[in-house]
C-alpha cells in the first residue's frame, strides 16, 4: 500500500511546541484558529480538482481564473510517534463545484486506527466507508462527537452556508493514505445540493456495489 507515513505530509512550517511537555492552545470554536502553537495548511480547488465529480465545472471555475480555497487545517506540531495522539483543526468554506458541496479529499489512515471528530461551528457531514466497501454517513454539528473506527476512510462535507469547522484527533502514528480511496475512483456516494436539501447521490465512478467502474 501507497502511504504517506506520519503527519510530514501536512507540514509546511511548523512552529515546533515541545509535546514532550504539557501544553495548551487557544482553540477559537468559530474560526478554528489554534493558538499559539500551529501550522497550517491550505487546500485550493487546484489541488483537489479530480476529487469533485463534475469536471466540466472544475474546468469552468479554474478557467475563469479562480482558485477557491476548499479548506484549511491547522495543527500544532506533534510529534508523529506510537503514544502521542495527534489533532487538527478545519475549516471547509461553504460552496459547491457543481452540484457537489465543498469537501476535504478523504483519506484511510495507514495503520488502522481511531479518529474522533468533534463539530465546532457550521454544519456537515462525514462519510465514512470501509475497506470491504460498507458505508455510513454522520451529520458533523456541534456537540456531537463522531467516532470513526480503525479502517474506516472519512471525508468531511459542509452542507452549510457558512464554514464549517471541526477538531479531529487520532494516533500520532496513525499516517494518512489518500492514494487507496483515489485507486478505487474515490468515495461511493457523494454529497450534492439537491432541491429539499443536502442529497447523497451514488458516484458516477463505482457500480451499484460499489465496484470501481
Ligand atoms: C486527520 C483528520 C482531519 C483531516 C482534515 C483534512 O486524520 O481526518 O484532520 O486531515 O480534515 O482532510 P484530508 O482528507 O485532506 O486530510
Ligand atoms: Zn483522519
Amino acid at each position: 500500500m501507497i502511504c504517506d507515513t506520519g503527519n510530514s505530509e501536512f507540514g509546511h512550517d511548523v512552529t515546533v511546541v515541545a509535546a514532550s511537555r504539557p501544553f495548551q492552545v487557544v482553540l477559537d470554536f468559530a474560526t478554528g484558529s489554534l493558538t499559539p502553537f500551529s501550522a497550517s495548511f491550505v487546500r485550493s480547488l487546484s489541488d483537489m480538482a479530480h476529487a469533485f465529480e463534475d469536471q466540466e465545472a472544475v474546468a469552468r471555475v479554474l478557467e475563469s481564473g479562480d482558485d477557491p480555497v476548499i479548506y484549511r487545517s491547522n495543527y500544532p506540531d506533534i510529534p508523529d510517534e506510537a503514544g502521542h495522539l495527534a489533532f487538527l483543526t478545519t475549516i471547509i468554506s461553504p460552496g459547491t463545484v457543481g452540484s457537489e458541496f465543498y469537501m476535504t479529499k478523504g483519506h484511510h489512515h495507514c495503520r488502522d486506527s481511531a479518529e474522533l471528530y468533534m463539530g465546532l461551528s457550521g454544519q456537515g457531514i462525514m462519510i465514512m466507508e470501509s475497506h470491504g466497501g460498507d458505508f455510513s454517513q454522520q451529520e458533523l454539528v456541534p456537540s456531537a462527537p463522531v467516532y470513526v473506527p480503525p479502517g474506516w476512510a472519512h471525508r468531511t462535507v459542509n452542507t452549510g452556508s457558512a464554514p464549517l469547522t471541526f477538531l479531529a484527533a487520532f494516533f500520532g502514528d496513525a499516517g494518512h493514505d489518500y492514494s487507496s480511496m483515489e485507486r478505487k475512483g474515490g468515495f461511493s456516494m457523494r454529497v450534492h445540493r439537491g432541491e429539499d436539501g443536502p442529497q447523497l447521490r451514488r458516484s458516477a465512478t463505482r457500480d451499484e456495489a460499489g465496484a470501481p467502474l
